[in-house]
């Protein structure tokens, strides 16, 4: 087997999940099976549950809520410093369980690593952030907030960055002092076990983070619906987005949600073309354009469009789409059979109603297994198309010409979404007008995709809401508590 055969991580012991079931892994590089993953169900998130709720608050000893942030901090960066020592052979597995070329899965685990330092310094800034005093208008009462844990936290995550994805939620929740319960995608979920193997090895105490691997409806909706979870943290699609908001609303249970988007990137004619099509290529096919945040949808001013798009064409014919662990890689496969014909299925369709596919959008002549398909640019495209409409979460790059600013800006507005956007001009006044104009919770001015574990991240409209990252991002998993002391001697 090429990656190693775990159970359930569930109160700091592997364990073997209640109906015995597993769940193939599949190498989308070459379809082979390679493992197997343990299927979790209802019974397996109960243990979990009362496993995090058992290390959240205990009567004696390694209590994880009232440690200092401090101590926390120490777990934190102890996580951090094993993912660099591991980093090599995670990046080959998560390279093997979703198809990411190994530069930028070994890029990930740096990610990883930075995140859990990153927040490890929040949690130590927490115990200063404590008792803050509020001033209020009468002098015989004294007012001060106390931060605390929300408490047991569902978190439910995705596949194109199944380690990082966890990380954006474990990180935080463990920071602020939550116990939690992880479910990553069942597409991928090989490191995020590893990541509990990570835990044992630091010594965690036992029940802080659990890891429960398995499908969606049977292990993500078991946990989303759970009476004794405080918040369920999600990322993934905005189908599986209202089911969990469905499931939190009887329970009035906080959740935050980040369901991808269709990320506009407005490119003028006043920029520098060779540098604009990089940025443009990257926004797209980074991650083989699997990325919540990616800019999908290409507003090319028409002065630029004809040289622009044969530049383009030209470039995306060179990525070299190949096995993600062959030196080189740009592209690899998607991460799944399902998401390889979903996609073929979006551009057949766009076909149909009369785009243009002016290159890609098929199986690379030279591979013939694995679920690769070539970085798509696509034109002759109408707004009420599918293509242009709904998240492909695959290298398809759509794109409509504009000629005025105003007509760019009301394109790039006119979607459900609202994750991301970036304009790319060399007028500075006109990037902050759109910056301003476009409705988005990330807009990248003259770049496309960098992402910074310091900034906040999240959307607006059906993108979800909440953002995660940044100085905020602990808040996600604290509450604040008010405590008002009657402080006089007087009667009242
Ligand atoms: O997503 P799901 P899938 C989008 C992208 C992609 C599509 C489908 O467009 O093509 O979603 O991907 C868990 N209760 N994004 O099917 O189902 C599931 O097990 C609780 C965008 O993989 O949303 C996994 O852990 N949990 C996105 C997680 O939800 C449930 C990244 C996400 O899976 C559940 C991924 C249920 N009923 C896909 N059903 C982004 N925002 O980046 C499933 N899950």
């Amino acid at each position: 087997m090429a990656i190693p055969q775990r159970q359930l991580f569930i109160g700091g012991e592997w364990r073997a999940p209640a109906l015995g079931r597993r769940l193939p892994v599949v190498n989308p590089a070459t379809e082979a099976p390679i493992g197997e993953i343990p299927a979790g169900t209802a019974e397996d998130v109960d243990a979990a549950v009362a496993a995090a709720r058992a290390a959240l608050r205990r009567n004696r000893g390694r209590d994880w809520a009232r440690a200092p942030g401090a101590v926390r901090a120490k777990y934190l960066r102890a996580i951090a410093a094993k993912i660099i020592e591991r980093k090599s052979e995670l990046a080959r597995l998560e390279s093997l369980d979703c198809g990411k070329p190994l530069d930028e899965s070994a890029w990930d685990m740096d990610d990883v690593a930075g995140c859990f330092e990153y927040f490890a310094d929040l949690a130590e800034a927490l115990d200063k952030r404590q008792n803050a005093p509020v001033s209020l208008p009468l002098e015989n009462f004294k007012c001060y907030l106390r931060k605390e844990p929300i408490g047991v936290v569902g978190l439910i995550t995705p596949w194109n960055y199944p380690l990082l994805m966890a990380t954006w939620k474990v990180a935080p929740a463990l920071a602020a002092g939550c116990t939690a319960v992880l479910k990553p995608s069942e597409l991928a979920s090989v490191t995020c076990l590893e990541l509990g193997d990570v835990c044992k090895e630091v010594g965690l105490p036992s029940g802080v983070l659990n890891i429960v691997t398995g499908l969606g409806p049977e292990a993500g909706a078991p946990l989303s619906s759970h009476p004794d979870i405080n918040k369920i943290a999600f990322t993934g699609s905005y189908e599986t987005g209202k089911k969990i908001m469905a499931a939190a609303a009887p329970m009035v249970k906080p959740i935050s949600l980040e369901l991808g988007g269709k990320s506009p990137i407005v490119v003028f004619d006043d920029v520098d073309i060779e540098k604009a099509v990089e940025w443009t290529l990257f926004g797209c096919f980074w991650t083989n354009g699997q990325i919540c945040s990616a800019t999908s949808r290409l507003l090319l001013h028409k002065n630029i469009a004809k040289e622009f798009l044969e530049r383009m064409v030209a470039w995306a014919r060179n990525i070299k789409v190949s096995d993600p662990l062959e030196e080189g890689c740009r592209l690899g496969p998607v991460v799944s059979e399902g998401q390889y014909e979903k996609i073929k299925k979006f551009v057949s369709t766009a076909k149909s109603q009369g785009a243009t596919i002016l290159t890609g959008g098929v199986r690379p002549k030279h591979l013939e297994k694995g679920f690769y398909i070539e970085p798509a640019i696509i034109t002759d495209i109408d707004t009420s198309m599918q293509i242009w409409r709904e998240e492909v979460f695959g290298p398809v790059l759509c794109v409509i010409e504009f000629s005025s600013e105003d007509e760019a800006i009301e394109l790039a507005n006119d979607t459900h979404y609202g994750l991301a956007g970036a304009v790319l001009s060399g007028d500075r006044e006109r990037c902050q007008r759109l910056t301003e104009e476009i409705d988005a919770g990330i807009i990248w001015v003259n770049c496309s995709q960098p992402c910074f574990c310091q900034a906040p991240w999240g959307g607006n409209k059906r993108s979800g809401f909440g953002r995660e990252l940044g100085e905020g991002g602990i808040d996600n998993y604290l509450s604040v508590k008010q405590v008002t002391e009657y402080a006089s001697d007087e009667p009242w």
